[in-house]
C-alpha cells in the first residue's frame, strides 16, 4: 500500500551536493511507492534576511532541480510553500502547542542564532512552521539528512500532544534517514556539516557548479595529516567524508575504494572523486538547463499548489473544529 511522504527543501542557496546526497535523490526513489509531496519552503526561509528578486529566482530555481533530479509531476506534488496558506494557519496554532523550553533545546536555532546581535521571532519557531508542514499532509515518512532529526522529533511530540488534547487528528510521522551520507561534512573543515548559506563557497558542491569549479573546490578540499586513504570518521573526518561523497556519487561501497586506493595518496583520489561528481552532475545540470525558461516548472508549481491546498484543507478543517476555532465564513 502507498504511504505519505513529505520533504522540503529551503531556497535559501544553491542546493549542495550534501542536500543531493542526504535528502533530494532520497525524494526521487521514494516516489515509486510513495504517494509523495515535496516543497519549497520559501516561508522557513524568510527566518533569515532575503533579497526579494534572489528569493524569488531560487525557489524557481531549485523546483527546477526538483524536476532535474528526476521527480515526476505526475508521481510527486511539487509546490512552493507559501502558496498554500494553510502552512503559515497550522505553524501558528502549533506554536501555540509547543512549548519555549522545547524550541531553545533545538541545536539548530543555537547555531544559527550564534554571533548575531539579532535573531527573528521565525528563526525560534522554525520547527512549529515544520512541523506545520509535515502534518498538514497525514504524512508517515519524512526523508531528510541528519540535521533534522531533532526537529522530527519535536514534530512528532507536537502531533501526539495535540491528538491526546484534542483527539486522534495527526498521522504522527516517522523520520527516514540515510546509514551514510546522512550528514555530508564542509569540504574546508569536517567539524561542520556542508551548507548552501556557508559564506565559504569554497566549503560545497553546488550542484550546478561547473566541471572546472568541482575539480578545483575538490583538489583543495582539507585531507588529514597523513597520505592514507582509510575511513575513520573520528581520527581521519576529512578523507571519510570524501570517501563517503564518492562511494554514494559512484555507487560503490567504501570498503571497494578503500582497497582501489591503497598506497595511491590523496592526489589519484580526489582527481577520480571530482570525475565521478562531474559525471554524476553533468546530466542533471544538463536537464536543468533544459527546462529552466521553459515554463514547465511554473506549471508544475501551479498545479501542486492546488492539489495540495486541497489536501491541506482537509486536514485544517478538523484541526480548527478540533480545536474550536472560528469557522463561520464556511459555514
Ligand atoms: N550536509 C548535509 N548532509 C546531508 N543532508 C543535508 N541536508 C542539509 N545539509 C546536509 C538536508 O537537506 C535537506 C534540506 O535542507 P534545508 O534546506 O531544509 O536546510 P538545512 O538542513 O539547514 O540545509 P543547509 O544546506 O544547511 O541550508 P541553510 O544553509 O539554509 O541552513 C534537509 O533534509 C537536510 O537535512
Amino acid at each position: 500500500m502507498s504511504y505519505r511522504v513529505f520533504s522540503g527543501i529551503q531556497p535559501t542557496g544553491q542546493i549542495t551536493l550534501g542536500n543531493y546526497l542526504g535528502a533530494l535523490r532520497q525524494f526521487v526513489a521514494l516516489q515509486q511507492d510513495a504517494d509523495a509531496f515535496y516543497c519549497v519552503v520559501d516561508l522557513h526561509a524568510i527566518t533569515v534576511a532575503q533579497d526579494p528578486s534572489l528569493l524569488r529566482e531560487r525557489i524557481v530555481d531549485l523546483a527546477t532541480l526538483y524536476l532535474a533530479v528526476g521527480l515526476n509531476p505526475q508521481k510527486s506534488t511539487l509546490f512552493v510553500q507559501s502558496d498554500v496558506s494553510a502552512h503559515s494557519e497550522l505553524g501558528w496554532i502549533l506554536q501555540c502547542m509547543v512549548h519555549m523550553g522545547e524550541l531553545s533545546r533545538m541545536t539548530q536555532f543555537k547555531e544559527k542564532a550564534e554571533g548575531k546581535d539579532t535573531v527573528t521571532a521565525g528563526l525560534f519557531t522554525y520547527p512549529a512552521l515544520m512541523a506545520a508542514d509535515i502534518l498538514l499532509y497525514q504524512t508517515s515518512r519524512v526523508p531528510v539528512g541528519d540535521d533534522q532529526k531533532q526537529h522530527l522529533e519535536l514534530t512528532r511530540d507536537i502531533a501526539l500532544r495535540f491528538n491526546s488534547r484534542f483527539g486522534e487528528t495527526f498521522a504522527v510521522p516517522e523520520v527516514m534517514m540515510l546509514k551514510e551520507g546522512a550528514r555530508i561534512m564542509s569540504l574546508d573543515d569536517p567539524a561542520k556539516k556542508m551548507s548552501k548559506s556557508n559564506p565559504n563557497p569554497q566549503s560545497r558542491i553546488e550542484i550546478l557548479d561547473s566541471p572546472d569549479d568541482i575539480r578545483k573546490k575538490i583538489s583543495r578540499a582539507v585531507t588529514d595529516s597523513d597520505r592514507e586513504i582509510r575511513f575513520a570518521p573520528q581520527t581521519k573526518p576529512a578523507v571519510s567524508n570524501l570517501l563517503v561523497i564518492y562511494s554514494l556519487t559512484a555507487d560503490v561501497t567504501i570498503d571497494s575504494l578503500v582497497a582501489q586506493y591503497e598506497g595511491k595518496g590523496y592526489g589519484a583520489f580526489k582527481k577520480d572523486l571530482a570525475d565521478v561528481i562531474v559525471a554524476h552532475l553533468t546530466p542533471i545540470q544538463e536537464k536543468h538547463r533544459e527546462i529552466r525558461g521553459s515554463g514547465l516548472t511554473e506549471d508544475v508549481l501551479r498545479q501542486g499548489a492546488a492539489t495540495a491546498a486541497q489536501e491541506a484543507e482537509e486536514t485544517m478543517a478538523l484541526v480548527r473544529e478540533r480545536v474550536g476555532l472560528g469557522g463561520f465564513r464556511r459555514r
